[in-house]
């Protein structure tokens, strides 16, 4: 544990900051940008940072045990602030800054957000990342730096138009280089067996090479006592393959072609296509960020515990693989420990299989993911002998006695009808498997991978999601957190459950009504944001209703829509028609390729378009879309809500974390028993959520019967007849073009979605809990009981369960 306080009060700070505009540029303060500000602000305190690594690495605890999280996705934001209250010295440095004519607010507005992250599943692993440093835990992440994000989403004309995030272009200062750890990852070639006296053995061969050069990011503890890092994996060419006869030549163009289409795996972020299939491309970034981290895993393994206690690896490191997207990590090693190391199978596959955890994100068995077998055998040859050896030695030891043997062979095997199945391959050389909330992992027992549960169902097991209440509460809304610490002291901070002590505030009317004053100025803040961004003005004094999250059939983005003109139409068919001014708030991206997705974005902004600008509707309800949704801006968004929409399909949200972070923010839930809602409303009680909606099994039911229909749902109810109509009827077509396709969607898939299903039942709950909104102290109680409750979804909570319960550590 570190205890050096980096400076003890701000002239401290100002003189250090100073001296080291002189060593960074040779220049003085005064003749620097504010970007300038920012990148030697930041060296400043990498300069405290890596004795803080350094101590955390060789310090006391370092024989603790480490897990390294290995994740294709990181969505960490943006890094200045939250260091600065982790080190306890943001206070100082704004000082400092002010004396200094600077503000703290324009150098943070010099850092990039880096999107390295679709959405949930990326910003977890942020999240489990901020936890562990802050609990004190040799906890590791291992990635890839991509050097284009997720795209940055602009709006034309209401349509998604993407454009590229060139997020390092004035080079990124949070990253070190460390080229001495770098890796030469091989690709193609092919396997050669070779025998002497009577011994054989295997080499990979004629193999194309690259060089992996790792980028480390720190992740600085709360308290300043305990720092990491994230190892973000770059493909550069080998200097000794780099075609210097091409160049001598004057081919630069060759010469060059040879180094751009090895620097294009770590090129860009996949997205999420959710139909599981990917590109060759993709499958090298798998690969490269696994043999990559792998092999500097064993390296230091070596050096820390020497050359023969293999058999104990699993006792000193952990390897959790978020998804199936590192699910190599298994064969891989394998090829590590016996090609490299020279250790024997058994000893090798104890290695892997005591080290290798797995978390699944996905309820879907479509979405699940597979690699052609053809494409896997030539691409990383030697690694795919031993896929199929984990498979054959799988099939091999599989209990015969069983009378369903066959079928459950079949559905578990790792390699079949031509594929590799990754989830297979995840579960079986791995020791554990986990849902993300507790409705997910029951799904995936009964349903999703039910029969790898009735082979090995001690390997299944629960962790609810969590997030970083420091990141969400803390940073996001300093307001709150303000108000919370004069109330009950600041324990929260470090102890989220002592968030409960609020719950003796929930008669106190005077801080109630602080509560009210706090949500109203973050709305206020969202508004001014939202002018700003895309130049709606929206009413603070409405009520804020929000949805944010990737665009998705799923998520239900549409039915949030159908809502909007129900009131709408209310509004315009009688004037007087009561109803609690609103303001209704979209965000997220849709994948590039995902039509029916951009739709509905596209719909979002039209009805926006025809409600805003409809002096019959425009005083009374308004619409905002927000652009470009991403950690930075989810911050300024999530404290200003007061409604907190998760409407997806019950049964096919694993968790969701957005429901916790608008919780945590005093937001009240509308939402179905789906993902972690269900652990929301038991939680906090069903006076303090609003549920509507058919459950998972009614899905489940409906679909099994095939006794839905469509057409007799929508004609059961004028209003959804007309709101239907106006899909096509050019209600809303004069910003881009009408619904027809949205409509076409939901008729020729039959509601896929249960949009219309659950249509009446979500307006009730909708009229139920803005009934309540007038009654600000009956309001504010129920937020604050929420944000009471909220504790349980720390990020420190859930990452204490893997460390107890799957690291062991
Ligand atoms: C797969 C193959 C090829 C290209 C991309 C992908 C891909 C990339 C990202 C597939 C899926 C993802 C991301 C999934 C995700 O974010 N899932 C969410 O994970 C959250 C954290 O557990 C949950 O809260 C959400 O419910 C879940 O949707």
């Amino acid at each position: 544990m570190y205890k050096e306080q980096i400076f003890h009060d701000k002239e401290e700070f100002m003189t250090m900051y100073r001296k080291k505009f002189l060593s960074e540029l040779g220049r003085e303060f005064e003749d620097s940008t504010s970007r300038e500000r920012y990148d030697v602000l930041v060296k400043l305190l990498l300069d405290h940072i890596r004795q803080i690594q350094f101590q955390a690495e060789a310090g006391p605890t370092a024989e603790d045990k480490r897990v390294v999280y290995f994740s294709l996705e990181f969505l960490i934001g943006k890094l200045l602030r939250n260091y600065l209250i982790n080190l306890g010295i943001e206070d100082m440095v704004a000082d400092g800054l002010e004396a200094m004519g600077e503000t703290l607010d324009d150098i943070c507005a010099e850092e990039k957000d880096p999107g390295l992250g679709n959405g949930g599943l990326g910003r977890l692993a942020a999240c489990f990342m901020d936890s562990m440093a802050s609990l004190g835990m040799h906890g590791y992440g291992n990635g890839i730096r991509y050097r284009f994000g997720l795209f940055k989403q602009t709006i034309k004309d209401g349509c998604q138009v993407e454009v590229a995030d060139d997020w390092m272009e004035k080079g990124y200062p949070w990253e070190t280089r460390k080229i001495e750890d770098a890796v030469v990852v091989k690709f193609g070639g092919r396997v050669v067996r070779h025998e002497e006296n009577g011994e054989f053995w295997f080499s990979w061969d004629d193999a194309d090479k690259i060089l992996a050069v790792p980028y480390d990011v720190p992740i600085v503890g709360y308290g300043g006592k305990n720092a990491t890092f994230i190892r973000l994996w770059a493909a550069e060419p080998l200097e000794e393959d780099f075609d210097m006869d091409a160049f001598n030549h004057g081919d630069y163009a060759k010469a060059m072609k040879f180094q751009s289409d090895i620097e294009a795996i770590s090129t860009l972020l996949y997205p999420d296509d959710t139909d599981g299939s990917g590109k060759v491309l993709r499958l090298k970034q798998e690969y490269m960020f696994v043999a990559a981290g792998l092999r500097n895993i064993v390296d230091s393994y070596k050096k820390r515990y020497g050359n023969d206690k293999w058999y104990e690896f699993g006792d000193h490191i952990s390897i959790h693989t978020n998804d199936t997207h590192p699910a190599l990590c298994a064969p891989e090693l394998l090829r590590i420990l016996i090609d490299e190391e020279g250790i024997d199978w058994d000893t090798a596959w104890h290695a892997v299989n005591t080290s290798i955890s797995y978390t699944n994100h996905t309820v879907l068995p479509e979405a699940m993911e597979t690699w052609p077998i053809s494409l896997i055998e030539s691409l990383i040859p030697r690694v795919y002998n031993f896929i199929e050896e984990i498979n054959r030695r799988y099939r091999e030891a599989f209990p015969r006695d069983k009378e369903n043997a066959q079928q459950l062979i079949a559905s578990t095997a790792i390699l079949w009808d031509g594929k590799v199945r990754m989830a297979n391959l995840s579960i079986i050389a791995g020791h554990s498997v986990n849902g993300v909330a507790k409705l997910h992992t029951e799904i995936l027992k009964r349903d999703t991978i039910k029969d790898f549960y009735e082979v090995s169902p001690e390997k299944f097991n629960n962790k609810t999601n969590g997030i970083s209440h420091r990141r969400f509460l803390l940073e996001s809304n300093p307001k709150l957190s303000e108000l919370i610490n004069d109330a009950i002291g600041n324990d929260w901070i470090t102890n989220p459950s002592k968030l409960s002590d609020l719950e003796k505030l929930e008669g106190d009317e005077v801080f109630l009504k602080d509560l009210d004053r706090v949500k109203k100025a973050n709305k206020e803040r969202l508004a001014e944001y939202i002018k700003d961004t895309s130049g709606v003005i929206v009413d603070p004094s409405s009520v804020f209703d929000i949805q944010v999250k990737r665009f998705h059939a799923y998520k239900r983005q549409l039915l949030n829509v159908f809502k909007v003109i129900y009131y709408y139409n209310k509004l315009k068919s009688d004037p007087h028609f009561d109803m609690v001014p609103a303001t209704y708030i979209f965000a997220g991206k849709a994948a590039q390729g995902y039509a029916f997705a951009k739709d509905v974005i596209r719909f979002v902004n039209s009805v926006a378009h025809v409600v805003n600008n409809d002096p019959a509707t425009k005083d009374r309800i308004k619409v905002a879309f927000v652009e470009n949704f991403a950690v930075s801006n989810a911050q300024i968004i999530y404290p200003a809500a007061e409604i907190s929409e998760q409407i997806s399909t019950a049964g096919l949200e694993a968790s969701g974390t957005g429901n916790m972070k608008f919780m945590m923010n005093g937001a009240i839930t509308l939402g179905t028993l789906d993902g972690a809602n269900v652990e929301i409303a038991e939680l906090v009680g069903p006076e303090n959520i609003k549920i509507f909606g058919k459950k998972a099994e009614e899905i489940d039911a409906l679909r099994a019967s095939g006794s839905y229909d469509l057409i007799k749902e929508i004609r059961s109810d004028d209003q959804i007849v007309k709101i239907i109509d106006e899909l096509k009827d050019g209600t809303f077509a004069e910003l881009s073009g009408g619904f027809d396709s949205i409509y076409n969607e939901l008729i020729h898939k039959n509601d896929e979605f249960f949009v219309i299903a659950d249509f009446m039942s979500y307006i009730k709950a909708y009229e139920e809990l803005t009934a309540d909104y007038k009654n600000t102290l009956k309001w504010n109680k129920v937020s604050l009981h929420n944000i009471a409750k909220s504790g349980y979804f720390s990020s420190d909570r859930t990452i204490k369960e893997y460390a107890d319960e799957i690291w062991k550590m």
